[in-house]
Protein backbone atom coordinates (compact mmCIF):
# COMPACT_ATOMS: atom_id res chain seq x y z
CA UNK A 1 0.00 0.00 0.00
CA UNK A 2 2.40 2.40 1.02
CA UNK A 3 4.72 1.74 -2.00
CA UNK A 4 1.52 2.05 -4.26
CA UNK A 5 0.82 5.57 -3.01
CA UNK A 6 4.54 6.58 -2.92
CA UNK A 7 5.10 5.23 -6.61
CA UNK A 8 1.79 7.24 -7.88
CA UNK A 9 2.83 10.52 -5.59
CA UNK A 10 6.28 10.39 -7.59
CA UNK A 11 4.86 9.71 -11.19
CA UNK A 12 2.42 12.40 -10.34
CA UNK A 13 3.24 14.73 -8.39
CA UNK A 14 6.67 15.66 -10.72
CA UNK A 15 8.41 18.71 -8.93
CA UNK A 16 9.71 21.35 -11.61
CA UNK A 17 13.12 21.79 -10.60
CA UNK A 18 14.20 25.50 -12.02
CA UNK A 19 17.72 26.60 -11.60
CA UNK A 20 19.01 30.01 -11.07
CA UNK A 21 21.70 31.56 -13.11
CA UNK A 22 24.41 33.60 -11.32
CA UNK A 23 26.88 36.17 -12.38
CA UNK A 24 29.83 36.03 -10.03
CA UNK A 25 31.62 39.80 -9.23
CA UNK A 26 35.37 39.72 -10.46
CA UNK A 27 38.31 42.54 -9.97
CA UNK A 28 38.58 42.63 -13.70
CA UNK A 29 35.57 42.02 -16.15
CA UNK A 30 34.62 45.71 -17.66
CA UNK A 31 31.26 46.62 -16.48
CA UNK A 32 30.23 46.97 -19.95
CA UNK A 33 30.94 43.51 -20.95
CA UNK A 34 28.85 42.59 -18.25
CA UNK A 35 26.03 44.39 -19.57
CA UNK A 36 26.72 43.05 -22.44
CA UNK A 37 26.38 39.60 -21.61
CA UNK A 38 22.95 40.73 -19.69
CA UNK A 39 21.68 41.63 -22.96
CA UNK A 40 22.94 39.37 -25.29
CA UNK A 41 22.46 35.88 -23.36
CA UNK A 42 19.42 36.88 -20.72
CA UNK A 43 17.48 39.27 -23.09
CA UNK A 44 17.56 42.25 -20.45
CA UNK A 45 16.77 45.76 -21.70
CA UNK A 46 19.79 48.09 -21.17
CA UNK A 47 18.88 49.68 -17.60
CA UNK A 48 17.87 46.16 -16.32
CA UNK A 49 21.30 45.05 -17.67
CA UNK A 50 23.41 47.80 -15.56
CA UNK A 51 21.22 47.42 -12.32
CA UNK A 52 22.10 43.91 -12.61
CA UNK A 53 25.40 44.56 -13.03
CA UNK A 54 25.83 46.95 -10.96
CA UNK A 55 23.96 44.28 -7.92
CA UNK A 56 26.87 41.95 -8.34
CA UNK A 57 29.65 44.43 -8.37
CA UNK A 58 28.06 45.42 -4.94
CA UNK A 59 26.30 42.09 -3.66
CA UNK A 60 29.02 39.50 -5.11
CA UNK A 61 26.47 37.88 -7.38
CA UNK A 62 22.92 38.02 -8.81
CA UNK A 63 20.63 35.90 -10.13
CA UNK A 64 20.06 36.98 -14.12
CA UNK A 65 17.52 34.14 -14.62
CA UNK A 66 15.73 31.04 -13.92
CA UNK A 67 15.43 27.97 -15.72
CA UNK A 68 14.86 24.47 -16.53
CA UNK A 69 18.34 22.63 -16.08
CA UNK A 70 19.20 22.43 -19.75
CA UNK A 71 18.64 25.62 -20.64
CA UNK A 72 20.47 27.40 -16.85
CA UNK A 73 23.26 25.02 -17.87
CA UNK A 74 23.34 26.37 -21.77
CA UNK A 75 23.20 29.93 -20.28
CA UNK A 76 26.32 29.21 -18.17
CA UNK A 77 28.70 27.45 -20.62
CA UNK A 78 27.87 30.27 -23.15
CA UNK A 79 28.43 32.97 -20.71
CA UNK A 80 31.87 31.25 -19.95
CA UNK A 81 32.69 30.44 -23.81
CA UNK A 82 31.62 33.85 -25.00
CA UNK A 83 33.99 35.74 -21.74
CA UNK A 84 36.85 33.40 -22.46
CA UNK A 85 37.14 34.56 -26.18
CA UNK A 86 37.15 37.96 -25.62
CA UNK A 87 39.69 37.86 -22.78
CA UNK A 88 37.22 37.96 -19.61
CA UNK A 89 37.77 36.10 -16.60
CA UNK A 90 33.95 36.21 -15.92
CA UNK A 91 32.52 33.59 -14.22
CA UNK A 92 28.53 31.86 -14.35
CA UNK A 93 27.17 29.17 -12.10
CA UNK A 94 23.99 27.53 -11.50
CA UNK A 95 22.29 27.16 -8.72
CA UNK A 96 18.86 25.03 -7.81
CA UNK A 97 15.95 27.10 -6.78
CA UNK A 98 14.79 25.50 -3.53
CA UNK A 99 11.18 24.97 -2.75
N1 LIG B 1 33.81 44.46 -10.55
C1 LIG B 1 33.98 44.74 -11.97
C2 LIG B 1 34.74 46.05 -12.15
O1 LIG B 1 34.80 46.84 -11.25
C3 LIG B 1 32.66 44.81 -12.71
C4 LIG B 1 31.93 43.48 -12.70
C5 LIG B 1 30.57 43.47 -12.48
C6 LIG B 1 32.59 42.30 -12.95
C7 LIG B 1 29.86 42.27 -12.49
C8 LIG B 1 31.91 41.08 -12.97
O2 LIG B 1 29.84 39.89 -12.82
C9 LIG B 1 30.55 41.08 -12.75
N2 LIG B 1 35.25 46.27 -13.35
Amino acid sequence: MNKIVSKTLKSNLKIPNRFEVLLLNDDYTSMEFVVEILRKFFHKDFSAAEAIMLKIHIDGEAVCGTYSYDVAQTKVSQVIEYSRKNDQPLMSVLREVSL
